[in-house]
């Protein structure tokens, strides 16, 4: 019934209602651990252990398999936060104690209680969260100490980001490096604030958005948090390159009042799920960001031909394989079954190694650049798709999109000019490319010019974990930003990316 109201309001409306395509729906409730953890990582969502590991309690899983979530302490009784994968396994203590206790008229009750949740983690292995106490603060609204923190992958320090406020949290991380912060504070007045923290260390507002719930901080820099509409609280999408009040409703679906959203991908698939307040039946949605910044939602019930009603997409992998609850048709949506959803006409894989020129710091700087591709038509005209995705520690990456055919691929990474390559794109074969990147770009706006020397001139004479320096300046990833960086950057002076 659906799907014949999207026929008819696409033949008046539009041509994009079924621009989604199908998907085939598999039951994986039955599925065995070694099954779920073959499938892609979803992020936000995982189903499974790391294969050995045991009492551990994971909640993500970045694109190239580090995972985060929560190990008890049995003797502290104290919850730790842990990251786990590529090379990385370390844990964080709770940042204090909160020590309780009162007396209920015939006896004397005390104790104490601590925990730290992690939120987030890259596939270097920089982890992010909240640590909890518990308790009464000094101030009677503050109900609870929460302390948003950062560990670093690459140092294994620890930053508490709590100084100036009375509550922070640290909801995401990307391979960028960036995180993403919500502080609450009582000095004057209330107030809370969210921020991005970038690549350059400079600080991106978000007015009137929270990312202290239900946030995601996307491969490019997107962020997805919650702002009121009227009287709900909704999730909101930003620009990657946005900031201050411009920011988009990621609206439920099907005349719903309320969304929660979930995980996202590499292409600007954003899944979660709509319901009303009062009925709690849900609907799974997801959202789609064009290449023109415009977004698009979707039931996803009206793109498969099952019997099986989809309740909550719990994952999206940049493959394009979903995750979702979902019951019978017939039964009740407490009687849940997980299911996978692939989109039945396989998505076009695009997959090659980089040749990042100029670069010594493959085990230094493993997994800390992602590679933007956008597709474009063979004349460059029409721009088709726009991907981000991880770039593993040999400097290989893979990506997907719907797009078929002849096209030309243009691909960035961090510091280096972009390059275009020829790939003819197909589900059935993966289009194979080497593209090779000149070195020098430090402030990312694609030409080497004379702000490039002035932002490596303000990092010079820096070593890693100081507060000036910034990967993006230290150009042959040595982990120094002196001479041989400047080398770089004048070998390159004046050219600009294809
Ligand atoms: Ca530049
Ligand atoms: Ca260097």
């Amino acid at each position: 019934m659906k799907k014949l109201v999207c026929l008819v309001l696409a033949t008046l409306v539009s041509s994009a209602c079924f621009a989604l395509g199908e998907f085939n729906v598999t039951d994986i409730t039955a599925w065995t651990q070694a099954q779920r953890a073959a499938l892609p990582n979803f992020h936000w969502f995982t189903f499974t252990n790391p294969a050995g590991v045991f009492s551990f309690w994971p909640t993500t899983r970045s694109p190239l398999g580090v995972y985060t979530g929560e190990i008890y302490d049995t003797w502290s009784g104290y919850e730790q936060a842990r990251v786990y994968g590529n090379g990385t396994d370390a844990t964080v203590q709770p940042f204090g104690v909160f020590y309780w206790s009162y007396w209920s008229g015939d006896d004397y009750h005390w104790g104490s209680s601590s925990w730290i949740l992690p939120d987030d983690a890259n596939d270097r292995g920089t982890m992010v969260g909240r640590s909890i106490m518990p308790g009464y603060t000094n101030n009677p609204q503050v109900f609870a100490q929460v302390h948003g923190f950062v560990r670093d992958g690459y140092s294994g320090q620890i930053k508490d980001m709590t100084p100036n406020a009375d509550q922070a949290r640290v909801s995401g991380v990307n391979n960028r490096g960036e995180f993403l912060v919500t502080e609450q504070g009582s000095v004057p007045e209330y107030y809370y604030r969210t921020y991005r923290v970038n690549t350059d260390g400079t600080h991106t507002e978000f007015d009137g958005v929270s990312a202290w719930d239900e946030a995601l901080l996307g491969p490019d820099g997107t962020v997805i948090g919650l702002a009121y509409e009227g009287v709900y609280i909704q999730p909101v999408a930003t620009e990657p390159t946005g900031g201050g009040s411009t920011y988009t409703f990621l609206h439920p679906i099907n005349t719903l009042d309320r969304a929660v959203v979930t995980g996202m991908n590499g292409r600007g698939w954003v899944v979660g799920y709509s319901y009303n307040y009062a009925t709690l039946e849900y609907f799974p949605t997801m959202w789609e960001r064009s290449v023109s910044g415009t977004w698009k939602s979707y039931d996803l019930n009206d793109y498969h031909s099952t019997s099986w009603i989809l309740d909550q997409v719990k994952g999206v992998a940049d493959d394009g394989t979903i995750v979702a609850t979902a019951h019978p048709d017939g039964t009740d949506n407490w009687q849940s079954n997980w299911v996978m959803l692939k989109p039945s006409a396989a998505h076009s894989k695009v997959q090659g190694h980089l040749d990042l020129q100029d670069f010594l710091g493959a085990e230094v700087m493993a997994y800390e650049f992602e590679v933007t591709a956008e597709v474009w038509n063979t004349s460059m005209t029409v721009l088709k798709d726009k991907i981000t995705v991880p770039i593993d520690a040999q400097g290989n990456f893979q990506l997907w999109t719907p797009i078929t055919g002849a096209t030309k691929v243009r691909l960035k990474v961090g510091h280096w000019l972009s390059s275009v390559v020829s790939a003819t794109l197909s589900s059935s074969t993966p289009a194979t490319v080497a593209p090779t990147f000149l070195n020098g770009d430090v402030d990312e706006d694609n030409a080497v010019t004379i702000f490039d020397y002035s932002a490596l001139s303000d990092a010079f004479d820096s070593t890693r974990g100081a507060e000036s320096y910034r990967l993006g300046a230290d150009l042959d990833g040595d982990g120094y930003i002196g001479i041989f960086d400047y080398v770089i950057l004048s070998q390159n002076f004046d050219k600009a990316g294809a």
